[in-house]
């Protein structure tokens, strides 16, 4: 099934060594290394039939190859988020102006203060979209996305985090019912009726894998997730992220597909 054609991503900046980090990973981001990462990372997203659009680099924002977060992009209409963790705060506007390309203007939306919304914390399963509630997402926020969505005809609900970054550090939707879930996700109720597939701890970082056009990208070094989507019946490719992993920041979080 062909459901992306499009993918924007941003090349990493060599500030992005001073980008937020909870230190989970412990490491300081080698700088070359991660640009050949983010080389493989676009091949492979190439390979999935889609046309990569990529942002240069910008040295205001260390954590702006993140592309993820400042907005959602959806069928029907783009949502810029507004971010809250206050150094990538300003990192929507590049990212609107990015996004103008491909939406009318008229279906452009924003999240606005007091409301605080990041994409990572937005999980897109058909129509309905589960939107994690965290440190980075507060409940106006939510009320604003909600508001937002069902004006295009989508649902949307709550999932409160406790400890992950963002929802999707922790789950994440491959289509065909199937997900991808670790921690504390494996327990909610939200997410009984999908097929899950039940990360290991040991592996908890590989629950950020990306679905684009049936062939899933998975994290390099994450055996048991590897062979259990293979088992579902994808094609599987992957890729090393270990630069942006002491960052945090995972497949799903450097690119915008849609
Ligand atoms: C941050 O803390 O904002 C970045 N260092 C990592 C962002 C990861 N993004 C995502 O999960 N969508």
């Amino acid at each position: 099934m062909k459901k992306f054609s499009n993918v924007i991503v941003r090349r990493p900046c060599r500030a992005m060594v001073e980008g937020i980090t909870s230190g989970l990973y412990p490491g300081r981001p080698d700088y070359e290394l991660a640009l050949h990462q983010h080389d493989a990372y676009i091949e492979a997203l190439k390979t999935c039939g889609v046309q990569v659009t990529c942002l240069p680099a910008d040295e205001t924002f260390p954590d702006s190859c993140f592309v993820e977060d400042p907005a959602v992009l959806t069928e029907r209409c783009a949502i810029i988020t507004n971010p809250g963790a206050p150094s990538r705060n300003g990192e929507t506007v590049s990212i609107e102006a990015a996004v103008r390309q491909f939406y009318p203007e008229d279906r452009i939306e924003h999240i606005v203060h007091p409301g605080t919304l990041e994409g990572g914390d937005v999980m897109m399963c058909g129509t309905h979209f589960f939107v994690g509630r965290s440190e980075r997402t507060n409940a106006e926020g939510i009320r604003q996305f909600a508001e937002i969505l069902k004006r295009y005809g989508y649902t949307c609900s709550e999932v409160k985090l406790d400890h992950v970054l963002h929802l999707k550090t922790g789950v994440n939707y491959l289509e065909n019912n199937n997900l991808l879930v670790s921690g504390e996700f494996t327990e909610k109720e939200a997410f009984r009726s999908y097929n899950r597939y039940e990360i290991p701890e040991a592996e908890a970082y590989a629950a950020n894998c990306i679905w684009v056009n049936d062939t899933v990208i998975v994290p390099e070094g994450y055996p048991a997730v590897l062979e259990a989507v293979k088992a579902m019946g994808y094609q599987t490719i992957t890729v090393d992220t270990s630069e942006y992993r002491k960052l945090d920041g995972g497949l799903s979080c450097l690119s915008l597909r849609f």
